[in-house]
């Protein structure tokens, strides 16, 4: 039986409506860079064109803490669509204490938007970020110069923020020289909107920057995907809906697909059940099957909000297995790359990021006894919580709002 949806209704929504593929685009930057500004004024844009609704700022920053402290600490996902592309927008928080949700946004994403503002320039947390998503498999980039209506913000300045970013992109291998730089002021095409919120035909330009934004990330290549592997979904969030013993899970398709009326195991810190789709979304409107690469939300029986959890994942029947020991390759980042500036040693403990998963790692064994930074070694890590993963898997260790090092599982 698949229940009444809920939401939006899948004929008036632009993004399900459209028969065109689909790609998710993260914004990442620095607290305070206008990243939510941007989003916001994209779906302006976008809503004036009829290709999307529009969602205010404070709909974005909604929470009670975003509103008090005027910056985002989870995620938001929005969705749009082009004459080409369907996009599903993800507006990551900058400020360091949320990196957590940040990496969860950025694990989920194909094409990166860097934010950041004229007069902020590209500071240490962004390039931290930038680094983490390019090491988790984001190589597509465009970068938006924002607040270019800030008060000393000079042409000078712009071609120098321009030039450190191109060269900080170069120094990633992520073609600096290439990447598409694009200067505007959301804030000041959300204010010209008026209460009317339509962008006056006679301002053209403030609109071009957004538009432009749209064309160069229609003109990627679309991301590879593996639909005929078999199915597992990493968990992003968790809603109660249709009472307490049920829950909504939203998460990104990783490889295979789902329909509705599927068997499915649930796995992850200590929890491992079988359940049925019994109702599937997308962009919160009722579908018959995703696969991967889609954002989807899956209706999951018998479950409750305290033993489901972000990083768990769905997958397909008898497919998984749950690790809680680890054979990893990595480097461990040097000051200069935001990295620590001591070694660690056999018995260091960071947090281990995967997919969306994040636990508690002990390093127990490794090639050399010390790893200074820059250094590259083989651990042994034992998980305080077995989770899903696989060979392969690019892996983040943080600690105390550090990355520690980049690496992959070996096995
Ligand atoms: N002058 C000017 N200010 C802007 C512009 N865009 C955003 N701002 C201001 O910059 C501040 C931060 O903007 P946000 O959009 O919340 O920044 P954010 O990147 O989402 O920040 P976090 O959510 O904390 O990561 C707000 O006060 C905005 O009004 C712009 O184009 N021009
Ligand atoms: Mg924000």
């Amino acid at each position: 039986m698949a229940l009444r949806p809920f939401g939006v209704r899948p004929e008036r929504d632009p993004y399900t409506r459209a028969p065109l593929p689909s790609v998710s685009v993260a914004l990442i930057g620095d607290a305070g860079a206008g990243k939510t500004t941007l989003l916001s004024a994209l779906t302006l844009a976008l809503a004036n064109r009829g290709w999307g609704v529009l969602v205010e700022f404070y709909a974005l920053d909604c929470a009670a803490i975003e509103r008090q402290n005027g910056e985002s600490s989870s995620l938001s996902h929005v969705t749009g669509r082009t004459s080409r592309r369907r996009h599903l927008w993800i507006d990551c928080p900058g400020r360091v204490r949320y990196t957590r949700n940040a990496y969860n946004g950025i694990a989920q994403a194909d094409i990166g938007v860097l934010v950041v503002a004229a007069d902020q320039g590209l500071t240490p947390h962004a390039r931290e970020l930038v680094r983490i998503a390019a090491h988790v498999g984001v190589r597509d980039w465009v970068v938006f110069l924002s607040k270019i209506d800030a008060p000393d913000v000079g042409a000078e300045l712009l071609e120098l923020s321009e030039l450190e970013i191109r060269e900080f992109m170069n120094s990633l291998e992520l073609a600096g020289d290439d990447v598409v730089v694009l200067r505007g002021a959301p804030r000041r095409t959300l204010e010209l909107a008026g209460v009317r919120r339509v962008i006056p035909l006679d301002r053209p330009n403030e609109a071009a920057p957004l538009w432009a934004l749209l064309d160069v990330i229609d003109a990627f290549a679309l991301p590879r995907r593996d639909d005929r592997g078999a199915f597992w979904m990493p968990i992003d969030d968790v809603f109660a809906r249709y009472g307490p013993r049920s829950v909504i899970v939203t998460g990104k398709v990783a490889r295979g697909g789902l329909a509705l009326g599927d068997e499915f195991d649930l796995l992850g810190f200590d929890q491992s059940a079988r359940g049925v789709v019994r109702s599937l979304h997308q962009a919160r409107a009722p579908v018959e099957r995703v696969s991967a690469g889609d954002h989807a939300g899956v209706w999951i029986e018998g479950r409750t909000r305290w033993n489901t959890r972000r990083g768990q994942v769905l997958c397909a029947p008898g497919r998984g297995d749950m690790r809680q020991t680890l054979r990893v390759r990595l480097r461990a980042l040097t000051s200069e790359e935001g990295g620590r500036s001591t070694p660690y040693y056999i018995g260091y403990r960071p947090q281990l990021h995967v997919h969306t998963a994040d636990v508690t790692a002990t390093v127990v064994e490794s090639s050399r006894v010390d790893t200074p930074p820059g250094a590259s070694r083989q651990h042994r890590l034992t998980l305080h919580a077995p989770i899903f993963a696989l060979p392969g898997q690019r892996i983040v260790l943080r600690a105390s709002d550090q990355t520690v090092a980049l690496g992959e599982i070996i096995d």
